[in-house]
């Protein structure tokens, strides 16, 4: 009880740290969300190409568990935890770049993000 009461206001100041920290890119691309379907050990459309600070949310589709990480080598930009079937993962990108990624289960898997200006 006394330990939950200490969590609370901890709870809200990281929600405002993240609030702040995200405002700068709300402004560019409002509500901006692409989506990645993983459907049949696969990811559809397996490239996007989209601008800077737009979000981009993969949805597992499968009966299977998948992840979403960065390509080995590569910054580490993208990193989910497993999704069960109808779980999402979501990142919003803000610079410039090619991100490689696959699932860390099915490394048959893969797909890449291009951020770029439009
Ligand atoms: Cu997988």
């Amino acid at each position: 009880m006394f330990h939950r009461d200490h969590l609370k206001p901890w709870g809200a100041a990281l929600a405002l740290v993240a609030c702040v920290a995200a405002g700068p890119s709300a402004s560019v691309a409002a509500d901006a969300v692409t989506t990645v379907d993983v459907s049949k050990f696969a990811f559809g459309p397996k490239e996007i190409t989209v601008a800077p600070g737009t979000r981009v949310r993969w949805i597992n589709h499968d009966e299977v568990p998948h992840t979403v990480a960065s390509t080995q080598g590569q910054e580490k930009v993208i990193g989910s935890k497993a999704l069960d079937t109808d779980d999402q993962y979501e990142i919003a990108f803000q610079k410039e770049g090619d991100f490689g990624y696959y699932c860390t289960v099915h490394p048959f898997m893969t797909g890449v993000v291009h951020v770029h200006k439009q």
